[in-house]
C-alpha cells in the first residue's frame, strides 16, 4: 500500500466496496478519486481509477439504451445471481419471500407470477440475489425466462414434493438440456417438506439425483432446510470471500471481497488495485495457511474467509 494515501482514501474505498448499483459505484469511485493526492507517485493509481470510472459510465449508458427488453432483464446485485425455476405452484414465490426482503404475490392458483422479481438474500456477511420467475413451460414467458436462467450464476429448481416430484425434476433437467443451459450451478429445493407424504418423496428424489446435484428438502411454511439451502446456494455460486488487511492494522472483516473460487493472491490484487498487481512483493495470509500470517507467493490459491495482507 503506498504510504502517502490519506485516511479519507480508506474511508472512500470502503464505500466503493460496499456500493451495489452501477449508479452507486460511479458516485463512490468519483469520491474515491478525489481523495488521492495529485503527485507523481500517484499517477498510476489515478489513471487506473479514471479508466475504471469511464468503463462504469460506458456500461451505464449501454444499459439505458436497452429499451423495452429491460423489463425482463434483472440488473445484477450482490455476490451472485440465482434464478428460481419450477412448475406452477411449486413455491418459488414463497421461497423468495422467506429468504429475501422482497414481497411477491403468493397464491394457490397457477401462474401467479408473471414478471421477474429480484430480492436480496443475506448469507452470513454477503448478499446473494434471488430472482423469482413465472413457471417453466409457459410459451408466453419461456423465452425471457430461459434468458434469465442462462445469465444467472445458479439455478434452484423448486420442486413440489406433493405433486409427482420425480417427473418435475426430469422435465426441468430435460428442458435445460433443450435450452442448452449446462455446466453451471444447479440445485434442487424439494419444497413443501412439511406435507404428510413429503418425507418419503424427498428420500426418493434424493436417491435419484444426489449424485448429479444437491437435493435439499425445504419448507417455506416451517422454514425447515432453509439454512442448508443458503449454504448450498453459496457453494454452487463458485465464489469465496476474502478480507484485506493493511500491515500493522486489524483486518477489515466487515466488507469481504468476493472472488471466483480458485482465485490466487495475484487475482485478488488485480481486483483490488493495479498498483498491488504491479508492485507486489509478497503477501501474508491468515486462514487457510499452515502458519497464520504466513508469507505466500502470488500464485497461492485463496480459500473462503482468508485474510490477505499485501506487501509492495
Ligand atoms: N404446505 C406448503 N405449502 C406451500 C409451501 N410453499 C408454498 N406453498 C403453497 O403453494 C402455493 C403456491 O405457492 P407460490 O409461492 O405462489 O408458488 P409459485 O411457484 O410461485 O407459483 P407460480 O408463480 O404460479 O409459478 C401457495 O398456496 C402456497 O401457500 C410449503 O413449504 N408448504
Ligand atoms: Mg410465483
Amino acid at each position: 500500500m503506498p504510504a502517502n494515501l490519506p485516511p479519507e482514501y480508506y474511508e472512500a474505498e470502503k464505500t466503493f466496496k460496499e456500493a451495489r448499483s452501477p449508479q452507486e459505484k460511479i458516485a463512490a469511485l468519483e469520491s474515491l478519486i478525489a481523495t488521492v493526492p495529485k503527485h507523481k507517485g500517484t499517477d498510476k493509481i489515478r489513471a487506473d481509477m479514471r479508466r475504471r470510472l469511464s468503463k462504469l459510465r460506458e456500461e451505464g449508458a449501454k444499459r439505458k439504451k436497452g429499451g423495452k427488453g429491460d423489463l425482463y432483464t434483472i440488473q445484477r446485485e450482490g455476490a451472485s445471481q440465482v434464478a428460481l425455476a419450477g412448475f406452477p405452484n411449486s413455491g418459488k414465490s414463497s421461497l423468495l419471500k422467506c429468504l429475501t426482503n422482497a414481497n411477491p404475490v403468493i397464491a394457490d392458483y397457477p401462474i401467479s407470477t408473471v414478471m421477474p422479481l429480484p430480492g436480496m438474500m443475506p448469507f452470513e456477511d454477503i448478499l446473494i440475489q434471488l430472482i423469482d420467475l413465472p413457471p417453466i413451460g409457459n410459451e408466453a414467458t419461456d423465452g425471457w425466462v430461459s434468458g434469465i436462467i442462462r445469465n444467472a450464476d445458479v439455478s434452484i429448481f423448486v420442486i413440489d414434493l406433493t405433486e409427482a416430484p420425480n417427473a418435475q425434476a426430469e422435465f426441468l433437467l430435460e428442458q435445460m438440456g433443450k435450452w442448452k443451459i449446462t455446466n453451471r450451478g444447479i440445485l434442487i429445493a424439494a419444497n413443501k417438506a412439511d406435507a404428510p407424504e413429503s418425507k418419503k418423496a424427498a428420500e426418493i428424489l434424493k436417491g435419484l439425483y444426489h449424485d448429479v446435484l444437491p437435493v435439499i428438502a425445504v419448507s417455506s411454511k416451517t422454514k425447515e432446510g432453509l439454512e442448508e439451502l443458503k449454504h448450498e446456494v453459496f457453494k454452487a455460486s463458485g465464489i469465496i470471500r476474502v478480507y484485506s488487511k493493511e500491515p500493522g492494522k486489524p483486518p477489515d472483516l466487515n466488507t469481504p471481497f468476493t472472488v471466483r473460487s480458485g482465485a490466487t493472491v495475484y487475482g485478488l490484487a488485480e481486483i483490488i488495485h493495479k498498483d498491488f498487481l504491479l508492485n507486489l512483493k509478497y503477501a501474508c495470509v491468515w486462514g487457510s495457511v499452515k502458519f497464520q500470517g504466513q508469507r505466500v507467493q502470488r500464485d497461492y490459491v485463496l480459500k473462503d474467509k482468508d485474510i490477505v495482507e499485501f506487501h509492495i
